[in-house]
């Protein structure tokens, strides 16, 4: 284990600032190995901190070059420097603080704070990066207006960027160096800090707000690429005009910059003005990104820009509060998906992913809060149950109020605490206040780790015409926190009969307690419930049903969703049944009537193609994990779904050939949601076809490869073809390396995909990957794309019966963690059901658990999810 234990942060110490600073004034002299920045602050001491407190800024790796108190140099008695943080005596109440600091971006392999990528010089501040770049307050409740004065070599930085407004720029005559200031008057804090120096193309646009303010709108990207910046540009302009009218929230500078880099941590950053993203989601061709990534690229351009009012204008006293921003932020990018898509097929997608992730998280031994209460590293809990939980949580507060008093509780909450940095409290109070509800009991949601898990039973008289469903709540202990309370949860439901008739409307019944029941009148026939429409909480539901009542379900719903979710449960069951069947050396079960229903999906499915898109596919491997929960055997797993997937495809057959033949017409490409959904639609009906017939499957395939005349197709095409062992599968993958490979996002891609193929081979394969030339642990995605899409999305081969998928993971993580210890702590969250497998791997993966937390130097990022994993 490692040395030294780093400090527990606690949500219940914090205290006000003793120090604020008023206005930053920076200037960097920016070379790639020697940068100098000199920072001037305008401080003084908090009327409401401590009095006679000395100054303690923040630092994180840090060379002091010199210090300054009002233009004086500080003697060295008054002051005490490390690389980690500078503390100063002796202050007056106002004052202002020079401090020089050197830095070398071109060794910054941690990829926060000032770096380069491919070249560029560019910032990554959140959550804590700031304080690598100088010493200063680096907490988000210390705001202040910036200027920032930038210099660099003009032949390789012609383009020099920051926050707000550009208000001087000029030559520095004889030295082929040149400068450029920039002023924000936003106060802020210095996480949304960014700048940007480098050689880079622009696609321009602009939008006229309603109040008249017309804006121009860059996105930046590498040289030559500037035409895969028109989808990006064209989300954002609709991100903000869908703002305007669903939040009246315009924007509020002349200037709006986006810069794509291609050496990213994350997904984006929404720095004041100048986002900065992976260039994964802004570059978008038809030839060179799939819909799902044209999807991830509206998404995250809205969610960046959307932070400019939940985040930026109003952001968090402290990151304890990351939801008040995040989870509020995915909401309000969920909504306009929904808006600009198909709401429930959003709504589906969204609810997938946060099982995949969430409910897995808050199922093992990494589960906190949606509001943790304590941390050792901030930036390992921007996670999905802050994200994804946090975002229910604000569509369970429109249900209770309304959308009406909802959006008045917005408006409130943007009145009251503009240009303030705010806690989740006072969120919560303005829908208090607007609606007069108590949210006293709903804070718990905040507060209290664990998915609840609703038990459903009901009664029917059909001679009285009663009906009774009642409801149990429970929530098991999670690290922490071993006694629960019952959460406040919303249950929109309705009844249908057996005939398909709708018998009672669409309501919403709030369980308040551990208990609850509705009763119904006048129902001779008998009812079939159908709960949580549209996903009302965020829970598990459990209730014994037949085959018969999901399928009635699955075809005469009113809601979309629990139409999907019936089917999914039909199949779920099936599944499951069938794992244990497996188990006990028995047949898998037959699955002709979950095939009747998906036979006549497909046959209507030209009307709402992207919704039989989602309703026809079969539960992943990762949801049946999660469904089992224990003594999980994956290899049990995939062979269950194998099994049902060629079944079903055997008796599908017909009405799906005749579906894909009418999909597979040549039409243009267009980008938007409903051709999407006939693109999926055709994908997800490949896969039935080549699980039917191996090999006419497979030609089938290899001639939508060959005919595609968009990356989606061709995608689709080998992901169809990726459980056919054999020369095809090779030589198709060969051929796109080929035509393809020199494009880094692409060949992402190519490495994603070769990470998924299934079967005893896999590890051996990504292992061998590991050494093609172009892999790198340098670039974030391409190690993504290899190592965390084996390890989260091939379920055989990361479990591997011998633990040669862990130790391979374990090694490159364990590789990772010396050059970037954010991305190796998020890879080794892969581990985090380990206790749930059955005993021969869960021994393994301790065992290459255990041996990864004994190394010496581990990242305090690493260290923390280890220790947690294993405790
Ligand atoms: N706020 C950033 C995430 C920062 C992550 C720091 N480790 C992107 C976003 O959520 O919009
Ligand atoms: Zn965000």
């Amino acid at each position: 284990m490692r040395t030294e234990t780093p400090p527990i942060i606690r949500l219940t110490d914090y205290r006000v600032p003793d120090f604020l600073i008023d206005h930053v004034d920076l200037d960097f002299r920016l070379q790639p190995e020697r940068t100098m920045v000199t920072s001037r602050l305008a401080m003084r001491r908090n009327p409401a901190g401590r009095p006679d407190a000395s100054l303690v800024l923040d630092g994180d790796d840090l060379t002091l070059t010199g210090l300054a108190v009002d233009g004086a140099p500080v003697p060295a008695q008054a002051y005490n420097a490390t690389r980690d943080s500078l503390s100063i005596d002796g202050l007056g109440d106002r004052f202002t603080l020079t401090v020089e600091t050197e830095i070398n971006p071109a060794a910054n392999t941690k990829l926060m704070g000032l770096y380069r990528s491919n070249g560029v010089y560019c910032t990554q501040c959140e959550a804590d990066g700031f304080r690598r770049i100088s010493y200063f307050l680096d907490r988000p409740d210390v705001m202040s207006t910036w200027r920032v004065r930038m210099e660099a070599e003009k032949a390789e930085a012609p383009l020099l960027l920051s926050n707000g407004n550009p208000v001087e720029s000029g030559e520095i005559t004889g030295t082929g160096r040149h400068y450029a200031v920039w002023d924000d008057p936003h106060k802020k804090p210095c996480y949304l800090f960014a700048l940007v120096a480098g050689d880079l193309d622009a696609f321009t646009g602009s939008h006229l707000t309603p109040s008249g303010r017309k804006v121009t709108l860059n996105v930046y990207v590498e040289k030559g690429k500037a035409e895969r910046a028109a989808y990006a540009m064209d989300a954002l302009i609709r991100s903000m005009r869908w703002d305007e009218q669903a939040f009246g929230r315009e924007y509020d500078l002349d200037l709006f910059n986006i810069v794509a880099v291609s050496d990213f941590n994350m997904g984006a950053m929404e720095n004041k003005g100048l986002n900065i993203f992976n260039d994964r989601y802004i570059l978008a061709s038809p030839e060179t990104a799939t819909d799902q990534d044209y999807h991830n690229i509206e998404a995250i351009v809205a969610h960046e820009y959307f932070h400019n009012w939940t985040g930026n204008r109003i952001t968090c006293r402290d990151w304890f509060q990351l939801c008040l921003k995040e989870g509020l932020t995915v909401f309000r990018d969920q909504e306009f998906s929904s808006d600009e898509r198909s709401r429930p097929v959003e709504r589906i997608a969204n609810v997938q992913t946060l099982r995949a992730a969430q409910f897995v998280e808050d199922a093992g031994p990494l589960a906190h809060p949606v509001r943790p209460q304590t941390y050792k590293e901030i930036n390992n809990f921007y996670t999905a149950t802050v994200y994804n939980k946090g975002s229910e949580l604000i569509q369970m507060i429109r249900l209770l109020i309304g959308p009406e008093a909802f959006r008045a509780g917005m408006d409130l909450y943007f009145e009251r605490h503009d240009g303030e940095a705010a806690v989740v409290e006072q969120f919560i109070q303005c829908f208090a206040d607007v609606s007069g509800r108590d949210f006293a009991p709903f804070m718990r949601w905040y507060d209290q780790a664990g998915t609840p898990v609703v038990t459903v039973t009901s009664n029917h008289n059909p001679e009285t015409g009663r009906y009774t469903l009642h409801f149990r709540q429970e929530t098991r202990p999670t690290p922490g926190q071993p006694e629960k309370h019952p959460q406040v949860i919303p249950i929109r439901l309705g009844l249908i009969g057996e005939d398909g008739t709708e018998l009672a409307p669409d309501e919403l019944f709030v369980l308040e307690g551990e208990t609850g029941s509705r009763s119904f009148t006048g129902l001779t026939q008998r009812p079939i419930p159908s709960l949580f429409r549209g996903f009302s909480a965020p829970v598990k539901v459990v209730i014994d049903r037949k085959e018969g009542d999901l399928l009635t379900l699955a075809r005469h719903d009113v809601d979309p969703f629990n139409r999907w979710q019936a089917l999914q449960d039909a199949a779920t069951d099936l599944l499951t049944r069938s794992v244990r069947a497996i188990g006990e050396g028995k047949a898998p079960l037959d699955s002709t009537r979950l095939a009747e229903a998906v036979a006549s999906l497909i046959a209507g499915s030209q009307q709402d193609p992207a919704f039989a898109a989602l309703a026809i596919g079969l539960p992943t491997e990762g949801d049946l994990a999660r469904e089992i929960a224990t003594e999980i055997d994956p290899e049990a797993i995939g062979l269950a779904i194998d099994h049902l997937r060629r079944a079903m495809g055997r008796l599908v057959r017909e009405p799906a050939s005749r579906a894909y033949d009418t999909l597979s017409q040549p039409v243009p490409f267009s980008p938007d949601g409903t051709s999407a959904g006939r693109r999926a639609l055709r994908a997800q009906l490949l896969r039935y076809i080549v699980a039917a017939d191996p090999e006419g499957g497979a030609r089938v395939a290899l001639g939508q490869y060959e005919q595609a005349n968009n990356m989606t197709d061709r995608v689709a095409a080998l992901t169809a073809l990726l459980p056919c062992e054999g020369p095809e599968r090779e030589a198709a993958l060969a051929a796109f390396e080929k035509a393809y490979g020199a494009d880094a996002l692409i060949l992402d891609m190519w490495f994603a995909l070769q990470a998924r193929v299934p079967g005893s081979g896999s590890v051996a394969r990504v292992r061998a990957l590991t050494a093609h030339p172009k892999f790198t642990l340098a670039n974030p995605n391409r190690a993504r794309s290899l190592i965390a899409t084996f390890a989260n999305g091939n379920l055989r081969g990361f479990h591997a019966a011998d633990g040669s998928g862990y130790q391979l993971v374990a090694e490159i993580i364990d590789a990772l963690d010396a050059r970037n210890p954010q991305i190796a702590a998020r890879m080794a969250t892969a581990f985090r059901t380990w206790r749930n497998l059955e005993s021969g791997r869960r021994e393994k993966a301790g065992s290459v658990l255990r041996t990864l937390a004994g190394k010496a130097n581990l990242s305090r990022d690493l260290g923390d999810i280890l220790e947690r994993t294993l405790s």
